[in-house]
């Protein structure tokens, strides 16, 4: 049986990567650092039915100990690193946490496998924040790197100490540049799932307006689902690499809140307002991906669309506040 190690595994991406392993027939173990309430840490992998089948081992990205130890016991042939400190907006109010947790606990998992496990594939959780401020129409591998928040130069960090391994130790280390990628198991602090969490309240008679910060922010938004799939392919190369994986279309916030809020049949003008106190002290204004690379060499291609994504999501939450409320 193939084994994989997947650090984040309590968070969205660790939930549907989980499921896909699983389905592919892998034995799937978890990084899972300790935390005083219990009935939280597998709350999404409960909700794909699988939180029996991944099997937690005690970690934390800041420990390098705890990681060797957890690649010795579990001996993978496929190790992702997605655990983060992955909230941009946190990450000027802890900085320096993001930088350990998102930079270093990066480079921590990348010295232990050196140590431990040099034969793995090694995935990073890379991301298009560390594009920034706009240079080009469309981002792609080739495009120049311009971070903007404390979150995306620790990003920055851990991908190049990624490529740095790579060149230096022959390991196959790959990284996913990832655009953003959302779904019913989005945090709640992220703007999409605040959205469509916003709207079935109101619809529940449960709120009665949505307070946002920038509207006029645009993404590329894909579903987590799809974007774990390009992980995997990405470890099953021969050789290591590095890719955007993104749909080529980008949003603004403001429209998706049009889209969300017209799921349940009302206009979003009548409930968002804006406030200060959401807006950031750095702004990525646009971000626009091309995943060609990924395309032509992975084969991967984006299968759930935008508009049928936020339904989904708009429909767990009024599902989810409906259960609560029995
Ligand atoms: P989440 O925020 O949902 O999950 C983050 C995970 O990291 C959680 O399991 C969390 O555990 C874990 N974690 C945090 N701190 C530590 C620590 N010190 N030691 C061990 N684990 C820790 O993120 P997503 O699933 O959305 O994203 C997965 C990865 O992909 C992240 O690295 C993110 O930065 C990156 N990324 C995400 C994108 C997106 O759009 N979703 C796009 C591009 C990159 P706990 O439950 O204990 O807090
Ligand atoms: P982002 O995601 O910062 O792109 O990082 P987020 O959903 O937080 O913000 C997207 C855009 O929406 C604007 N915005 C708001 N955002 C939040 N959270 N709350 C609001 O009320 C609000 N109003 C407007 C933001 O200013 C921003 O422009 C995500 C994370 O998953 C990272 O870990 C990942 O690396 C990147 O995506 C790719």
């Amino acid at each position: 049986m193939r084994r994989a190690l997947v650090t984040g595994i309590t968070g969205q991406d660790g939930a549907y990567l989980s499921q896909l392993l699983l389905e592919k027939g892998y034995q799937v173990f978890g990084l899972l650092r300790r935390s005083a309430s219990a009935e939280v840490m597998g709350e999404r992998l409960r909700w794909l039915g699988i939180e029996g089948q991944v099997e937690m081992i005690d970690g934390d990205l800041m420990d390098l100990s705890s990681i060797i130890r957890a690649l010795q016991v579990t001996r993978p042939a496929e190790i992702y690193n997605l655990g983060a400190q992955s909230f941009v907006r946190t990450s000027w109010d802890q900085p320096l946490l993001t930088g350990n947790v998102t930079g270093l606990g990066a480079h921590n998992v990348l010295e232990a496998a050196r140590l431990a496990a040099p034969e793995a594939h090694f995935y990073q959780a890379s991301s298009s924040e560390m594009f920034g401020k706009i240079q080009q129409d469309r981002q792609s591998e080739r495009t120049p790197f311009y971070p903007r928040s404390p979150y995306a130069v620790a990003k920055l960090y851990a991908h190049w100490i990624t490529v740095n391994y790579r060149e230096s130790f022959g390991m196959h280390a790959s990284s996913g540049i990832l655009f953003n990628h959302e779904s019913p198991l989005r945090g709640i602090e992220f703007v999409t799932r605040k959205v469509t969490d916003g709207v079935a309240r109101i619809k529940l008679g449960l709120a009665r307006e949505l307070v946002m910060g920038n509207l006029e922010a645009t993404r590329d938004w894909g579903h987590a689902r799809d974007y774990v799939r390009a992980m995997w392919l990405m470890l099953q190369q021969e050789t290591p690499d590095d890719y955007v994986v993104a749909t080529g279309r980008t949003v603004s916030v403001r429209e998706m809140c049009r889209v969300a809020f017209a799921c349940v049949g009302l206009d979003y003008q009548e409930f968002v307002r804006t406030d200060e106190r959401f807006m950031r002290p750095a702004e990525v204004d646009v971000l626009l991906g091309d995943a060609g690379k990924a395309r032509t060499r992975l084969g991967w291609v984006p299968t759930i669309s935008f508009e049928d994504m936020i339904g989904e999501m708009v429909e767990a939450d009024i599902a989810r506040h409906r259960a609560a409320s029995r």
